[in-house]
């Protein structure tokens, strides 16, 4: 029998490449939509070639009956919760929203399936984010790590990991928690670091623009792809118990490194070009980012096709086609 997957978020980063994967492997794919006033950036990352097969329905995570109403039409076998407000310096100018759509539309979520579908599985899209600045011993964050998160973001996204662990004890319902690591592509927003420095690096270098105003160069992430990373989703809900994963690469970059490694890429020496604006700054900075992803390769049999800099080089083509033409 063909399986259905719902995707809320599925117009993001991550819900585009999840449903290319799932598609690929014969789903029925099925996406709810926030409404946004200008229609056609309801699905602006979805390629047509993807768009033509996916069954699309408002809702929003804010609104428990546009979720029960879809929950009832579509009954999924696999629920993939990545719709959030995901970004982090702006969850600290939209507090009370972001913890309404990444906190409370988490539970929200999970009533709706309880009520109307709770033999579906569910995974719910954690984040480094809720780490805040707790490392181990040994310099990594994992499963065991203490939670202390540092953004509005981050707290949100707390409370959706605690209550997805709450409803899997207390209902025995199959919810898994992924918790990924930073995540980029060419279909990254380009207001998160990556795309942005390699979008404007490359403008520079064709002389469409003159410098590029970052904030705080210190920080340090464990940077993967998105693509790799959304089969890392799939597998999580392939197994026969829900249970917690890290999904990252085990290498962490300063902002700095990402910026050098892009100019550099392009023949350019970043320091005649590079402005630090407090504007991009953080009132609290996450400041070290290093996952131990072992259990999703030991249990999972997960492993990145991307590195680093392949990753990067395919974001700086994809723009200088973009800019070239
Ligand atoms: O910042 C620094 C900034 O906004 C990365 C989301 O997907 O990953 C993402 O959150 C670092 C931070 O990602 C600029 O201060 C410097 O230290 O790309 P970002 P993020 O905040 O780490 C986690 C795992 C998620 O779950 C989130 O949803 O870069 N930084 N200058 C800057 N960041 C931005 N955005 N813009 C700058 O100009």
């Amino acid at each position: 029998m063909i399986k259905k997957a719902l995707i809320t978020g599925i117009n993001g980063q991550d819900g585009s490449y999840l449903a290319e994967l799932l598609i690929s492997k014969g789903y029925e794919v099925w996406g709810v939509l926030k409404r946004n006033s200008v229609a056609e950036n309801q699905t602006a990352r979805i390629p047509n070639d993807i768009f033509k097969h996916l069954k699309l329905e408002y809702a929003d995570m804010t609104d428990m009956s546009s979720l029960i109403k879809v929950l009832i039409k579509i009954q999924p076998d696999e629920i993939y919760n990545l719709a959030a407000q995901s970004h982090v310096r702006i969850s600290f100018d939209q507090p009370i929203y972001t913890a309404n759509a990444t906190g409370m539309g988490t539970l929200n979520l999970l009533e709706a399936v309880r009520l109307t579908c709770p033999n579906s599985k569910i995974y719910q899209a954690g984040s480094s984010e809720m780490f805040g600045n707790n490392i181990d011993k040994d310099g990594y964050q994992r499963e065991t790590t203490p939670m202390s998160p540092v953004s509005p973001y981050g707290c949100a996204k707390v409370f959706s990991h605690n209550i997805c662990t709450n409803y899997r004890n207390s209902y025995g319902m199959f919810i898994s928690n992924g918790i990924l690591f930073n995540h980029e592509s060419p279909r990254r927003g380009t207001n998160f670091v990556t795309n942005k420095v390699v979008k404007e690096a490359v403008k520079i270098k064709l002389g469409l623009s003159k410098n590029i105003k970052l904030g705080n160069l210190d920080a340090s992430r464990d940077w993967g792809h998105a693509k790799d990373y959304v089969k890392c989703m799939w597998l999580i809900l392939q197994q026969d118990k829900p249970d917690d994963f890290v999904c990252s690469t085990g290498i962490s970059h300063t902002v700095k490194d990402l910026v050098a490694y892009v100019f550099n890429e392009l023949d350019l020496d970043w320091t005649q070009y590079v402005l630090v604006d407090k504007k991009y700054m953080r009132p609290e900075e996450l400041e070290f980012l290093k996952g131990d992803c072992l259990k999703a390769k030991t249990i999972l049999g997960w492993k990145h096709d991307y590195t680093f800099e392949t990753m990067l080089n395919e974001m700086i083509t994809y723009w200088k086609k973009v800019y070239e033409k």
